[in-house]
C-alpha cells in the first residue's frame, strides 16, 4: 500500500480490506471518541523522523507527538526554539511571531530536505508541532509548506464551571475531569490528555472551578490540589486560574468584612495570593462574580466593580497575575431592562480598571442564547480589557444531546463590528477570551462527538477570530473522521446548518430565553410565575394579543441607545433591523410583514417547521453515512439525533401550542396541529435533568 497518500485514502483502503476480510487487515477499532481530533494513538502510529535541539519537555512532547501523528514517510522534521545557533543560516522570519506564534518552514539544510518547526518559545514550538499535524491529517502536503501564525488574543482560556463535590454547572459530559478528593496525590493520565488536547488548538489557560465559587477553593489543601494540576499542565503552555468567591476574607480568614476599601481584607487577598504563587509560580490569577445571582461582591459595602476588582489586582500584580472580572451583573431591584444593566453598570468605570484587570464580558447582553445581538459593552470601554465569554457547553441549545455546532455562532459575534472605531470587531477589541468548557468525565470528553467540535472551533477561534467556521469544521471532521471527500463534505454540511436549525425550533427571529426554569431543559415560554421578573420567560417574548417582542427602542427600554449611533438608529427601526433579532429589539404585530411577504405569524410557523425538518434531515443525513463511520460513534449520534427529532419537535408544537393561546391566530393552511394541548406541555416535569445549580 502506498503510505504516501493523504489519510483518508488510506483509511478508505484500509476500510476495503476489512470489507473483503483480508487476512492481514488489524482488527477494527471500536472509537470511543476518547482520541478527539487527535487521531489514533498507539503501536499502530507511524514513527517519523523527527529531531529536536533542546530538552524541555514541552520540546520532547512535541516531537513525540510528530513521531507518533507524522505519516512515517513524512519529510524529516527538525524542531527547535528560533534562537538556536543550528538554525540562524535559515534567516527565518521569526521576529513577528511574539511569544507563542509558530513557524513550520520546509527548507533545505546541508543538503537534505527538513521540515523546520520553530517558535521563540517551547510552547510556540509544540502549537507548531500541532499545526503541521493537522496540516498532515487534512491531507496537506507535508514536503513544501509554510505555516506561519501568531495569536490574536493573548489569553485564551476554558473556564470550568465544576464544583468541588465532583458536579458541573451546566455540565453534560459526566462529572468534574478533576477528582479533587484524590489529589494531589493522584494525577490522572486524563488530566495531561486534557492539557495536550487543549495544546493542540491553543488554548493556554484553565479555570479550575465553578464562578459560583466555594471559598474553600482558595484553602491550602485545595491551592496543593490545583498546584498538582498546574504542574501536569505546565508543559502544554496551560495556565492555571482559580474563580474566586469575593467573601472568602470572611469565610475563610474570620475577617468581619470583605469591602475593598477595608486594609485587613486587602491584605488577606495580598497573603492569599502570595501563597498561591509559591504552589503555582506561573499562576493565571482570578475570575470572579461579584454581585450577580446572590453572589457575594463590593456592591454589598457601597463600592464598585472597580474597587473590587483592583483589589484583587493588586494582590496579583506583583506575580504578573490578571483579575478576570465579569460583568454578567442584573438584579431583580432593577427594573430597567436586563438587557442593559451591565452596561449601565460597567459603562461609567471605564478607565477605572487596574491594568491587570480584564472585564469578562458574556457575547450577548443576556445569557448564552441560541442567537443574540452583541453586547452593548464590546468597543464602549476604550480604556478597558474586556474579554469575551462564550459557552461551549449547550446550556441553551439542546445540553450534550442536540447537534449544534458553535462555530458560526462564535464567529458571527466576534465579526460584528462594533461600529465605535474604523474597522473594530468585537473580536478585535479583546484582550482575552473564555469559554465556559463543554468538558466532564465523559469518556468521549464532551458528551458527544460533534460536541467535541464545539471545544475545537472554540480553541481555533480563540487563536485566530478571522477563521471560517466552515474550514474549521472541514479541518475537525477530516482529523476526526478521516473520510474521504463525499462524506467529509456531508458532514460539514450537516454542521453549518445545526445550530440554525436550533435557533428555528427554540425560538425564531431573536426571541429568547424562552426555556424551563432552572434546568433550562425545553419549551417554558408561558412560565410567569418564578421570583425574579427577568427569570420568567414571559418578561423576554412579552407576547399578548396583538404581538410579540420586546420594545428596546426610545419608546421602550431604550438600550438600543447603547449601541454606537450608526448602529443604535439601524437597531431603532425594525424595518433595518435584521429580521434575525427583529423581536430581541421591537415588540411588532403579529401581521407584521416579513422582508418574504409573509406575516410574522406566518414566518414564525415556518421557521419551527423548518427546524424540526432540518433534524429529519440531519438524521438522515448521519444514516446515508452508516457504512463509513465506526459503529460506536455512528450509534450514539443517531441516538441523539432521534432525541433530537423528538425534542425540536416538542419545541415546536409547544411553542405554536402556546402563541397561538396567547394571539387566537390558527395555523396556516396544511400546517401540523401540535401533538398534544398546551396543558399537556405545561405539565412536563424534568426534576433530575442535569447540569442545574447546586
Ligand atoms: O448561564 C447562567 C447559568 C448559571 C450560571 C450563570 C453565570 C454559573 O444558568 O448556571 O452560573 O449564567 O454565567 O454566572
Amino acid at each position: 500500500m502506498n503510505s504516501a497518500r493523504p489519510l483518508w485514502i488510506r483509511a478508505g483502503l484500509a476500510a476495503s480490506a476489512l470489507l473483503v476480510g483480508a487476512a492481514t487487515a488489524p482488527p477494527a477499532r471500536a472509537n470511543d471518541g476518547y482520541d478527539l481530533w487527535l487521531g489514533p494513538q498507539g503501536p499502530t502510529a507511524a514513527a517519523a523522523k523527527v529531531e529536536v535541539i533542546g530538552t524541555s519537555r514541552t520540546l520532547a512532547i512535541a516531537a513525540e507527538e510528530l513521531r507518533k501523528g507524522l505519516p512515517r514517510e513524512a519529510t524529516p522534521v527538525l524542531l527547535a526554539r528560533a534562537g538556536e545557533p543550528a538554525l540562524a543560516p535559515l534567516k527565518l522570519a521569526t521576529d513577528q511571531l511574539g511569544n507563542e506564534g509558530y513557524l513550520v518552514h520546509s527548507v533545505t539544510l546541508s543538503g537534505q530536505r527538513l521540515t523546520i518547526v520553530t517558535g521563540n518559545t517551547d510552547v510556540a514550538v509544540l502549537y507548531g508541532a500541532f499545526a503541521l499535524l493537522r496540516h498532515a491529517r487534512a491531507g496537506g502536503d507535508t514536503a513544501n509548506l509554510t505555516l506561519a501564525s501568531t495569536p490574536r488574543i493573548p489569553v485564551r482560556v476554558l473556564d470550568h464551571w465544576d464544583n468541588l463535590d465532583g458536579s458541573v454547572e451546566r455540565g453534560y459530559a459526566g462529572q468534574s475531569l478533576w477528582d479533587w478528593w484524590t489529589l494531589p496525590d493522584y494525577k490522572d493520565p486524563r488530566y495531561a490528555d486534557y492539557a495536550r488536547a487543549n495544546a493542540s488548538i491553543g488554548i493556554n489557560g484553565v479555570v479550575l472551578n465553578n464562578v459560583n465559587a466555594k471559598a474553600d477553593s482558595l484553602s491550602a489543601a485545595y491551592i496543593a490540589k490545583a498546584a498538582a494540576l498546574a504542574d501536569v499542565f505546565r508543559p502544554y503552555g496551560l495556565r492555571v486560574y482559580l474563580s474566586a468567591r469575593f467573601s472568602a476574607p470572611m469565610e475563610l480568614g474570620g475577617l468581619k468584612t470583605a469591602d475593598p476599601r477595608n486594609p485587613a481584607a486587602a491584605a488577606w487577598w495580598q497573603a492569599k495570593a502570595d501563597e498561591i504563587y509559591r504552589a503555582i509560580p506561573d499562576f493565571g490569577g482570578f475570575l470572579v462574580k461579584a454581585n450577580s445571582e446572590g453572589q457575594p461582591g463590593p456592591r454589598d459595602y457601597g463600592a464598585s466593580h472597580a474597587d473590587g476588582a483592583n483589589m484583587l489586582a493588586a494582590a496579583l500584580a506583583p506575580h504578573g497575575g490578571v483579575v478576570m472580572w465579569r460583568a454578567f451583573v442584573y438584579a431583580e431591584t432593577d427594573p430597567t431592562d436586563r438587557a442593559s444593566q451591565a452596561y449601565a453598570e460597567f459603562k461609567p468605570l471605564d478607565g477605572k480598571f487596574s491594568s491587570n484587570v480584564i472585564v469578562q464580558v458574556k457575547n450577548g447582553p443576556i445569557d448564552f442564547q441560541p442567537r443574540e445581538p452583541m453586547h452593548p459593552l464590546f468597543g464602549a470601554m476604550p480604556a478597558t480589557r474586556l474579554a469575551a465569554e462564550f459557552q461551549v457547553t449547550k446550556e441553551y441549545l439542546g445540553f450534550a444531546t442536540h447537534l449544534a455546532y458553535l462555530g458560526p455562532l462564535f464567529a458571527e459575534a466576534l465579526d460584528t463590528p462594533t461600529e465605535r472605531r474604523a474597522g473594530e470587531t468585537m473580536g478585535s477589541s479583546l484582550a482575552a477570551i473564555a469559554g465556559v468548557a463543554n468538558v466532564g468525565r465523559d469518556r468521549d470528553w464532551s458528551g458527544s462527538t460533534f460536541n467535541q467540535a464545539n471545544w475545537y472551533a472554540f480553541g481555533r477561534l480563540a487563536w485566530d477570530f478571522t477563521l471560517d467556521p466552515r474550514a474549521i469544521a472541514r479541518e475537525w471532521t477530516l482529523q476526526t473522521f478521516g473520510l474521504p471527500p463525499a462524506a467529509t463534505d456531508k458532514i460539514v454540511a450537516m454542521m453549518m446548518r445545526s445550530r440554525e436549525a436550533v435557533v428555528d425550533y427554540t425560538g425564531p427571529f431573536g426571541l429568547a430565553h424562552l426555556f424551563g426554569s432552572d434546568h433550562h431543559y425545553g419549551p417554558g415560554p408561558w412560565i410567569d410565575d418564578l421570583k425574579r421578573p427577568e427569570w420568567n420567560p414571559v418578561y423576554y417574548h412579552r407576547a399578548d394579543r396583538n404581538g410579540i417582542g420586546f420594545d428596546r427602542t426610545a419608546r421602550g427600554s431604550n438600550t438600543v441607545a447603547q449601541y454606537a449611533p450608526g448602529l443604535a438608529a439601524r437597531l431603532a427601526r425594525p424595518e433595518t433591523t435584521p429580521p434575525e433579532l427583529l423581536l430581541w429589539f421591537h415588540h411588532v404585530p403579529w401581521t407584521y410583514p416579513m422582508p418574504g411577504g409573509e406575516t410574522l405569524w406566518q414566518a414564525m410557523v415556518r421557521r419551527y417547521d423548518h427546524g424540526v425538518a432540518e433534524v429529519d434531515l440531519l438524521r438522515r443525513e448521519w444514516a446515508s453515512l452508516k457504512p463509513q463511520v465506526d459503529a460506536e460513534r455512528w450509534t450514539k449520534t443517531d441516538a441523539y439525533l432521534g432525541i433530537q427529532q423528538r425534542e425540536a419537535r416538542w419545541w415546536r408544537d409547544a411553542s405554536l401550542a402556546y402563541w397561538m393561546s396567547i394571539n387566537g391566530l390558527a395555523l396556516p393552511a396544511g400546517v401540523r396541529k401540535p401533538d398534544h394541548d398546551l396543558s399537556w406541555y405545561k405539565q412536563q416535569h424534568f426534576p433530575f435533568a442535569p447540569g442545574g445549580p447546586r
